[in-house]
């Protein structure tokens, strides 16, 4: 096991719905560090550098409508493990199939639209946790 750093952000349907501190008790109930912690609306430069990977998919357009729609909590956490722990504690990405338990099978659901809002992101692996980290918290050291 390694102590790991993973970009947690709550997405702005977690925002708007008050579900910031639900989230951050569930990261600090598991066990892991905040580290860093910031409220923003996202630009959609920087939205394009975060999902560059999806970039000219069906759902390119609506996610960065979306994520750039209104405030969201970026949250930089620690802990051995922490981003394969925290992909866990979110659940899949479909909110209808997140296992219950999980922050998006107890508090998210599909919404018929054509992104899935689904509460929470978080880095999933070592190279995306760095670049992600570089994006949002530019002044921190690593
Ligand atoms: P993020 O990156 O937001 O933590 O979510 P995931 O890691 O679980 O999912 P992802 O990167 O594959 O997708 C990013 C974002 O796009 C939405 N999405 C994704 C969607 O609406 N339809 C889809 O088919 C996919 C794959 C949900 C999360």
């Amino acid at each position: 096991m390694t102590t790991e750093r993973s970009l947690v952000l709550v997405k702005p349907d977690g925002f708007r719905r008050g579900l910031t501190g639900e989230v951050l008790r569930r990261i600090e109930a598991k066990g892991y560090a905040l580290v860093a912690l910031d409220v923003l609306t996202p630009t959609r430069e920087a939205l394009a550098e975060h999902y560059a990977e999806h970039a000219g998919k069906p759902f390119y357009e609506p996610l960065v409508d979306f994520m750039s729609s209104g405030p969201v909590t970026a949250v930089v956490i620690e802990g051995d493990d922490a981003i394969k722990g925290f992909r866990s504690l979110a659940g899949a990405t479909n909110p209808t199939e997140a296992a219950p338990g999980s922050i998006r099978g107890d508090l998210g659901r599909d919404w018929g639209l054509k992104v899935q809002q689904n509460i929470v992101h978080g880095s999933d692996s070592l190279e995306s946790a760095a670049r992600e980290i570089a994006i949002w918290f530019p002044n921190l050291s690593a």
